[in-house]
């Protein structure tokens, strides 16, 4: 129960029309606990329906993607693009290969982009989309024939100034690439309608390092102000060994830190001593996983064959990079009873609503991935700034203004929460510091 009427009935309204899909409502639900502390203070925010027309998209595509597989046999995947809100700038966000994407997780994860794109300063609008074909096991030829049907129907809903979409789950280099070239053939120009893509067509240095890096500049800020200290002697354990995981543990050993777990989708690894992370990003590298390798190479080392036992190994910080949900009250619990007093997400939603308000409670301070992962899109967003004035930065000048970007971010997320008189509580800064801007624009442009 909120102490808002106005946030109950649109609470209890939202969950009436989207019963079916969870994790959109647990994205929703997250937020409203943030507004619970503004609405009284703003009347307009209800005054213009600010909040009811915030959680509707503004627009979603769904699409047929007929592809011809290796055999010769037609297959059907669908194609969705969750343009969610456009205040602020063109639609931003990634693109989600998986079999498990519905709409469900799509809105979610739009939702939580309108705020994180907010924070970053930078002018995106929030969007997210997807098709629940899996890349895993396919061929080259396979996928490239998926993303050039995809795009057959998807390129008319998109622009350097309308959405322009990047990778996610499922979606790297390869993807981006197959895309954006059959773009460029439908409508003859060249231009930068995806992020993400390679240095040698118009991508950004620091594109691929920006959120593993972006989320150690972050949880250092972190470290700083609460906990007057940084990396150095910490002991740190990361889940998922894609670019975050593997960014984030390169980081973070540069930082001082002393990564005593990580997994991947097959499991974890532990030692108190460090990993050997030069072996963990070459393994991951080549087949985004190495925990089998890995015990192969050091069969003493500690080890299950169940990703999630990784909370139960003693650290000082963890960091969830892999998928949302992935950390729940009872991991949450474990974490803090092993002395964990401070995570920082790096996948969206890693942890569950109870994790967080298990969190906040129980005084481990913690970071909202719409925040601490944040660097990604940001450099997505200087991408989009190289492209429109065909020119490329060198890596230093970008890793120096993500390092600028996740400062301020932090800052506002940290200033607002004191505001708010929750000095500790950054989901609830970055909630309301995201909004402010989004809800600024809309109501300058009217009802739209
Ligand atoms: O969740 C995210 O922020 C991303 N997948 C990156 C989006 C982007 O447009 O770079």
């Amino acid at each position: 129960m909120y102490k808002s009427n106005y946030l109950n009935n649109l609470l209890a309204d939202v969950k009436a029309r989207y019963s079916n899909e969870p994790e959109f409502l647990a994205a929703v639900e997250e937020f409203l606990d943030s507004m619970d502390f503004l609405v009284e203070k703003d009347p307009k925010i209800e005054q213009y329906s600010i909040l009811e027309r915030l959680v509707v998209p503004e627009r979603i595509i769904e699409f047929r993607v007929p592809w011809v597989d290796d055999a010769g046999k037609i297959q059907v995947n669908t194609g969705y693009r969750v343009q969610f809100n456009s205040a602020i700038g063109p639609y931003k966000g990634g693109m989600r290969f998986d079999k498990s994407v519905n709409l469900s997780i799509l809105k979610f994860l739009g939702f939580e982009q309108t705020f994180k794109n907010s924070l970053t300063g930078l002018p995106m609008g929030g969007g997210k989309g997807g098709s629940d074909f899996n890349p895993r096991g396919k061929s080259d030829g396979e996928v490239m024939r998926f993303c050039q049907s995809f795009m057959t129907e998807f390129y008319r809903h998109i622009g350097p100034n309308t959405d322009v979409p990047a990778g996610d789950l499922g979606f790297g280099a390869r993807e981006i690439g197959y895309m954006f070239g059959q773009y460029k053939r439908i409508v003859d120009e060249w231009s930068g309608v995806f992020t993400g893509k390679n240095f040698s067509y118009g991508g950004s240095l620091g594109r691929p390092e920006a959120t593993g890096y972006g989320l150690c500049y972050f949880a250092e800020e972190m470290l700083r102000t609460y906990f007057n200290t940084d990396f150095k002697g910490k002991k740190v354990i990361i889940s998922g060994s894609g670019k975050v995981g593997s960014m984030a543990l390169k980081k973070a050993i540069e930082l001082g830190a002393t990564v005593v777990g990580m997994s991947d989708i097959n499991g974890y690894v532990a030692d108190p001593k460090g990993l050997n992370s030069e072996e963990i990003i070459e393994l991951a590298k080549a087949k985004g996983e190495f925990v089998k390798d890995y015990v192969a190479k050091h069969p003493d080392v500690q080890h299950s064959d169940c990703s999630r036992d990784l909370w139960n190994v003693p650290c000082d910080i963890a960091m969830p990079c892999a998928t949302q949900g992935e950390i729940n009250l009872e991991n949450a619990k474990q974490l803090k009873k092993n002395g964990c007093y401070m995570l920082a997400e790096g996948a969206n939603m890693p942890c569950d609503l109870e994790a967080i308000r298990f969190f906040n409670e129980n005084e481990v301070l913690f970071s909202p991935g719409k925040a601490s992962n944040a660097g990604g899109v940001a450099v997505s967003g200087l991408e989009m700034s190289q492209n429109a004035m065909h020119l490329s930065w060198t890596f230093e000048e970008v890793d120096e203004r993500l390092k600028g970007i996740m400062k301020n971010i932090f800052k506002q997320c940290h200033e607002t929460a004191v505001k708010f008189g929750q000095p500790r509580n950054l989901a609830l800064g970055a909630n309301i510091a995201g909004f402010l801007k989004v809800y600024d624009a809309m109501l300058a442009q009217g009802v739209c």
